[in-house]
């Protein structure tokens, strides 16, 4: 028995906000679970202090499975991303607990490593096609087997997944929710150059990916995927939204580009139904907004079934305690297929002191016992947490559409 004595909710905002479940037993032994859940950072703190930790103190912190059902089940209300979010928290600290209490790093308790290392894709954008071909030859020459591409549109003013910075895009970026113009047509007409001359610049032994970030009709998405066939993506991210999961279908069977999905997914009831009929090739759905590891082991069981394979989100918003333990789950899980890497802002990496490290491409979580990651509370306190939005976007004529 590790009895539960204490667990408190940390908010820090070093270069963006973070939400971070710090689970302390009679032991001495702590564990630290990721809560973030990007522009709604509050209401998962709020949960977790108001209803889930008076629940969890004199608990024993061995019992995971036992705990996530009494979260999940217990509470009458299933499901969703605060809920989830806050279940996930739980969960990443309880793993990170049992494995320092064993001496062992997470990995070995999910069964130890099943391949050297986790394949990471990172972030190629620009504002022209020239400037995010730069950026992919730069991820190149560091070694990234894959990198995903995002380009300005000729003729908007922006765009998603273009940033300012070269490394460190940050979606979240005012205290209310900036307004963004998009037009389908041009973006439809601008990806399909980018691939062409990016298999120029980059050759073919490297991975490229896109993400459409919902903004596609099925009938859209199933053109821009056969547009891109050629090109051989990796993968199309996210071409519809998911909430009508049949409309995939309509995709399928117009290209045969591989389709990834669930960033936002909270549940594996979320994944059903794309998973089962075989409508897309990965599942995104990641720690900390799924459930935790425990869920999202269940999920990737699943895929395994239809030979989906996991690409687990992995932007800024998410921490490097969840980093760490989507690595820890990539490593061990047998049906990988790639992990999202947006590197951290030095300021986030300070308050988060960590073992996982990056070498020519693929990641590692280290051998540290856990999870391999802290949170250096002193530092965190310094730093305030700052209301911030992701954009919304309207179409031309002022439409609100799909962010
Ligand atoms: O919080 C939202 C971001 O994480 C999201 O916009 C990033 O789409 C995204 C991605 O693929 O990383
Ligand atoms: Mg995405």
């Amino acid at each position: 028995m590790l009895r539960i004595t204490n667990a408190r909710v940390i908010v820090t905002c070093p270069g963006r906000n973070f939400v971070t479940l710090k689970i302390e037993t009679d032991a001495g032994v702590y564990g630290i679970g990721d809560a973030t859940l990007n522009g709604r950072e509050l209401a998962v703190a709020s949960y977790l202090e108001d209803h889930v930790i008076p629940c969890l103190i004199g608990k024993d912190a061995h019992r995971i499975e036992d705990i996530w059902q009494y979260l999940y089940r217990g509470a009458y209300w299933r499901r969703g991303p605060v809920t989830m979010t806050a279940i996930a928290a739980v969960d990443t600290a309880l793993w990170d607990i049992k494995g320092k209490a064993a001496g062992l790093p997470v990995y070995q308790l999910l069964g130890g490593a099943a391949r050297e290392g986790v394949m990471v894709y990172g972030h190629a954008n620009g504002e022209t096609i020239e400037a995010t071909i730069e950026a992919a030859l730069d991820y190149k020459e560091q070694g990234y087997k894959a990198i995903r591409l995002q380009s300005g549109v000729p003729g908007l003013a922006s765009t998603y997944g273009v940033s300012k910075d070269k490394y460190f895009y940050e979606p979240a970026d005012a205290a209310l929710p900036t307004e963004n113009v998009w037009s389908t047509e041009k973006y439809m007409r601008s990806v399909p150059p980018l691939f062409a001359k990016a298999r120029d610049a980059l050759g073919w032994d490297v991975h490229l990916l896109h993400d459409a970030h919902h903004r596609l009709t099925p009938i859209e998405a199933g053109r821009l995927g056969r547009d891109l066939e050629p090109y051989r993506p990796f993968w199309l991210e996210d071409p519809t939204p998911a909430e009508n999961q049949d409309s995939f279908r309509l995709i399928r069977q117009h290209t045969t580009t591989p389709i990834a999905v669930g960033e936002i997914f909270s549940s594996i009831h979320d994944c059903r139904s794309l998973i089962e009929n075989q409508l897309i090739d990965y599942i995104r759905a990641t720690v900390v907004h799924a459930g935790g590891i425990t869920h999202l082991r269940r999920i990737a069981a699943l895929a395994d079934l239809y030979q989906v394979r996991t690409g687990c989100h992995g932007a800024t918003d998410l921490s490097p305690v969840c980093m760490a333990a989507a690595l820890h789950f990539g490593l061990s899980v047998p049906n990988f297929g790639v992990q999202e890497y947006m590197r951290h802002a030095a300021e986030t990496d300070a308050v988060f002191p960590h073992a996982y490290r990056f070498e020519r491409g693929m990641m590692h979580p280290g051998d540290a016992p856990g999870l391999g990651v802290d949170i250096d509370e002193a530092l965190a306190a310094r730093y305030e947490y700052k209301r911030a939005y992701l954009p919304v976007n309207r179409l031309e004529d002022g439409t609100l559409f799909n962010w």
